[in-house]
C-alpha cells in the first residue's frame, strides 16, 4: 500500500518535471525560425497543384470521328455525333484510376466548341448530338463534382475555323470565349493554353494578346494554374511522351521567351533552369494511345502496362505532374481497352506503394536545425509532407542514414523536398549496406517535390543518402518500398526480308503470340522458331512461366511490308551524307538526311518497290535524333507504274502535330492504287530553316 503511494507521488513529480522540460524545449523550438526561402518559390496553389500528381486529359471533338490529329476547321459539324455520350463514365474511370482531375479539350485547333458558344458557329449546337441542345462542359463539370474530381479546360487560341482569326478582332473574341468557359462551369483548377499558332481559314496568322487572355483567367478563376510552354503556373515538359528530365528543376527563366516558336528549347523545358527566375514546375502530357484523338485504328495500340509504369516513374517520379490523355471514342465513352489498362496500372501502383517500409524508422542525421524537435529526423519517416527535417544555415551538404532495423527487401526509394521553401537539392547519391560495406546504388541530380528511384531488389538494413544542395536541404520524406516483381516481356525483331524472332526474358519461359491484334494467352500460338512475316501487320507476344500461372505484360510490334526488294530509283539526285537505304531499312533508328552542308538538297524520295502492289496507305516515320528539324510537315505523295509518269494522290497533305509528337504517321488514301513506284515530296519541314529533309522510315501497309 505504502509502496504504491510513494510510487504515485514520485510519478506525479516526474510528470510535472517532464511537462516543464517539454514546455521549455518546445518554446525554444518555436523560436528557431525555418530556413529562409531559397530562390523562386511556389504559390500555395502551385503546391496544392503539385500534390495532385496524376490526372486525366481528354481529347474529344470532330477529330474523334475523322481519324485526324489536327482538323482543319472545315469539318462539317454534323460529323460530331456520339451515340452514347456519358461524362459520368469518364469521371468514374478517372476516379477509379486514381486520378485527381479531368482536363477536356473544350476547343482544339479546328475551332469546334464542345459547348454552345455564343462566339462561334462551329459548336455542339450545330451538331446532331442531343439535337444541338447538348453542352459537354456542363455535363463534364457536373460529373467531376459528383466524383470529387477537379475540372480543367484546354483551349487553343489557334482556330482554323473562326472567320475572324488572323484579324484585329480575334483576340477579343478569344477572350470572350475564354470568359464564357471560365464563368459558367464552376471552379476550373487548370487553364491549359496550347501555344500552336498556325494559319487560320484566311491563311493569316494571329498575333496573340497573352496579357489579355491571362487577365480573363485571373478575373474568373483566381486560383487556376495556367499551363503553357512557359507557364506561368506550370510549363510543358518539352515532349509529348510523358518523360521529364532526369534533372528537373521547377524553376525556369522566361524573360525574352514566349509560346510555340518563341519558347525555350525543348531540352530546357525538359529540365528547367537551375536557379531559374520563376517557379514553373513541369507537367508531362502524353496519350495512352499513339495519337491524342480516338481512332478505331488504335484500339489495339493502347500503351502497355510497362510503358505506363515507365511514364509514371519518368514524370511523377521526376518531379513533374502526369497528365495522361484517354481519348473518348465515337460513342462518347472511354473504350474498354483503355479503361482496363488504367485499372491494371492503378493496381500495380497501389501494390507498389501500399506499405512504406521506412515508416517510423530512425534516420541518423548529421545536424538538426537549432537542435529543435520541430525540424527533427523523425519528420522524414512520418509520411507527412508538411513536416520536414532541415539543418542549420550554412550547411548545404549532408549524409543521412536510414536504419530499417532489419534486413529488408526493397526496390523503390522516394525522396521529397519541402518545396514551399524552394528547390534546393542539386545532386545526391544513395548507398546501401550489403552486410560488409556500403555500396553505391544510384547517383542522381534533382529531387524536387518527389523523386522516385527504381532499382532491382536489394536486401539491406541501412540506406545512406548523400545530399549536395544549393542551400540548407529541407527534406519532407524518405520512403522505401518493395514493388511486386514483374516478369520480363519478350523482345521481338524482324530481319529485312521479314523473318520474326521472339526472345523471352528468361530461360524456362514459354512465349506465345498472335497476329490478329488480340492479347496472347497461354493457349495462343507458341513461338519456337523464326517465322515469315513479310507482309507485315501487328504481332503481340507475351512470356509465360510456371505453366502459364505467371506471365509478362503484352508487347506489341507493328510492321510494314518487308522492304528487301526496295530500291531508291532517284537517289542519284541526292547528295546525302547518309545512305538513302536508311529511309527503308526497316529500322526507324537510322535516318536518311538529304543534305551535306552547303550543297543543294533533295526534297523528295522515290522508291521502286520491285513489284506491282495494291496499296491503300503509306507510313512516314520522322527522325527522333538530331535531324528532327528536317522532319516533313507538308507533303505531296505520288504513285507510278514505271517511275517516270507520276500520279499525285495526296496533294498538300499535312502531318498534324508532328513537331511536338514525332511518331510514325499513317496516311490512308481515298481509295486503293496499283503501283510499283512511290514518291514522297516535302513541301515544308517542321523547322522552316531546315534546308534538308529527314526520313527515318517510309513504309507501305499490307493490303
Ligand atoms: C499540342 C496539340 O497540337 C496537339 O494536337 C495536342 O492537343 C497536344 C496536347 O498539344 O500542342
Ligand atoms: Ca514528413
Amino acid at each position: 500500500m505504502m509502496k504504491k503511494n510513494s510510487l504515485l507521488i514520485f510519478g506525479r513529480k516526474y510528470i510535472i518535471l517532464s511537462l516543464f522540460l517539454f514546455v521549455a524545449l518546445e518554446s525554444r523550438s518555436q523560436d528557431i525560425l525555418p530556413p529562409k526561402p531559397y530562390g523562386a518559390i511556389p504559390t500555395d496553389n502551385q503546391v496544392e497543384w503539385q500534390k495532385m500528381e496524376y490526372y486525366m486529359f481528354i481529347h474529344f471533338g470532330p477529330n474523334t470521328f475523322t481519324d485526324k490529329e489536327w482538323g482543319d476547321g472545315s469539318e462539317d459539324p454534323r460529323v460530331f455525333n456520339p451515340t452514347n455520350l456519358d461524362t459520368r463514365q469518364w469521371a468514374r474511370i478517372a476516379k477509379e484510376a486514381g486520378m485527381k482531375a479531368i482536363i477536356i479539350t473544350a476547343k482544339h485547333h479546328d475551332g469546334f466548341c464542345l459547348w454552345p458558344s455564343e462566339f462561334s458557329t462551329h459548336t455542339v449546337r450545330e451538331s446532331p448530338w442531343k439535337d444541338g441542345k447538348g453542352d459537354i462542359l456542363k455535363e463534364l463539370s457536373e460529373a467531376c463534382k459528383e466524383y470529387g474530381l477537379k475540372f480543367g479546360v484546354y483551349l487553343s487560341p489557334w482556330d482554323r475555323n473562326h472567320p475572324d482569326y488572323g484579324t484585329s478582332k480575334y483576340n477579343q473574341i478569344f477572350a470572350n470565349t475564354l470568359q464564357e468557359v471560365l464563368s459558367n462551369y464552376g471552379e476550373v483548377f487548370e487553364q491549359w493554353f496550347d501555344g500552336a499558332n498556325g494559319e487560320g481559314p484566311n491563311g493569316k496568322i494571329q498575333k496573340y494578346d497573352w496579357p489579355l487572355f491571362h487577365s480573363v483567367v485571373y478575373k474568373n478563376q483566381p486560383n487556376a494554374i495556367i499551363f503553357s510552354d512557359i507557364g506561368p503556373g506550370t510549363r510543358w515538359i518539352g515532349n509529348e511522351s510523358g518523360i521529364a528530365g532526369e534533372t528537373n528543376w521547377s524553376t525556369l527563366n522566361t524573360e525574352g521567351f514566349g509560346l510555340g516558336k518563341l519558347a525555350p528549347n525543348q531540352k530546357v523545358l525538359n529540365t528547367g533552369n537551375e536557379n531559374g527566375q520563376n517557379w514553373i514546375p513541369g507537367e508531362a502530357d502524353v496519350s495512352i494511345r499513339p495519337g491524342w484523338f480516338y481512332s478505331p485504328k488504335t484500339d489495339n495500340k493502347v500503351k502497355s502496362l510497362s510503358q505506363l509504369l515507365n511514364i509514371y516513374y519518368s514524370s511523377v517520379g521526376r518531379n513533374a505532374n502526369l497528365l495522361l490523355n484517354v481519348p473518348v471514342d465515337r460513342r462518347g465513352l472511354i473504350h474498354p481497352n483503355d479503361s482496363t489498362r488504367l485499372m491494371e496500372f492503378r493496381n500495380v501502383i497501389d501494390a507498389t506503394f501500399k506499405s512504406n517500409l521506412a515508416k517510423g524508422k530512425k534516420v541518423l542525421v548529421p545536424n538538426t536545425r537549432g537542435n529543435a524537435k520541430k525540424y527533427g529526423a523523425q519528420n522524414l519517416t512520418d509520411e507527412n509532407f508538411d513536416t520536414y527535417w532541415t539543418v542549420d544555415d550554412g550547411i548545404n551538404n549532408a549524409t543521412l542514414t536510414l536504419d530499417l532495423g532489419k534486413r529488408t527487401e526493397i526496390n523503390r526509394l522516394v525522396l521529397e523536398e519541402y518545396i514551399p521553401l524552394g528547390q534546393r537539392i542539386k545532386s545526391f547519391s544513395v548507398d546501401y549496406w550489403n552486410g560488409d560495406e556500403f555500396v553505391e546504388l544510384d547517383k542522381q541530380t534533382t529531387v524536387g517535390y518527389k523523386r522516385i528511384l527504381t532499382f532491382s531488389t536489394i536486401k539491406t538494413d541501412k540506406i545512406r543518402i548523400n545530399i549536395v544542395a544549393n542551400a540548407a536541404p529541407i527534406l519532407s520524406e524518405i520512403q522505401v518500398y518493395k514493388a511486386p516483381e514483374i516478369i520480363e516481356s519478350p523482345v521481338l525483331s524482324r530481319t529485312k526480308d521479314g523473318l520474326i524472332s521472339i526472345e523471352s526474358g528468361s530461360t524456362d519461359a514459354m512465349v506465345t503470340y498472335t497476329t490478329d491484334g488480340t492479347d496472347p494467352t497461354f493457349q495462343s500460338k507458341r513461338f519456337d522458331k523464326p517465322f515469315n512475316f513479310r507482309k507485315g501487320g501487328i504481332i503481340k507476344s507475351r512470356t509465360f512461366i510456371n505453366n502459364g500461372k505467371d506471365f509478362s505484360d503484352v508487347v506489341m510490334a507493328e510492321y510494314d511490308m518487308a522492304t528487301d526488294k526496295w530500291k531508291s530509283s532517284e537517289n542519284s539526285k541526292s547528295v546525302a551524307d547518309t545512305d538513302v537505304q536508311n529511309a527503308f531499312d526497316g529500322n526507324s533508328e537510322t535516318t536518311w538526311v538529304t543534305k551535306k552542308s552547303g550543297e543543294p538538297y533533295s526534297q523528295e524520295i522515290s522508291i521502286d518497290m520491285g513489284e506491282m502492289l495494291t496499296i491503300g496507305s503509306f507510313t512516314y516515320t520522322p527522325s527522333l535524333s538530331d535531324s528532327q528539324a528536317g522532319n516533313i510537315y507538308k507533303y505531296n505523295f505520288y504513285v507510278s507504274d514505271d517511275g517516270t509518269k507520276w500520279q499525285k494522290i495526296v496533294s498538300n497533305g499535312l502531318f498534324g502535330n508532328i513537331k511536338n509528337n514525332p511518331i510514325k504517321q499513317t496516311v490512308n488514301f481515298d481509295k486503293k492504287y496499283k503501283a510499283r513506284f512511290i514518291k514522297l515530296e516535302s513541301l515544308s519541314q517542321v523547322d522552316e530553316k531546315a534546308d534538308w529533309i529527314s526520313i527515318a522510315e517510309i513504309g507501305i501497309k499490307p493490303e
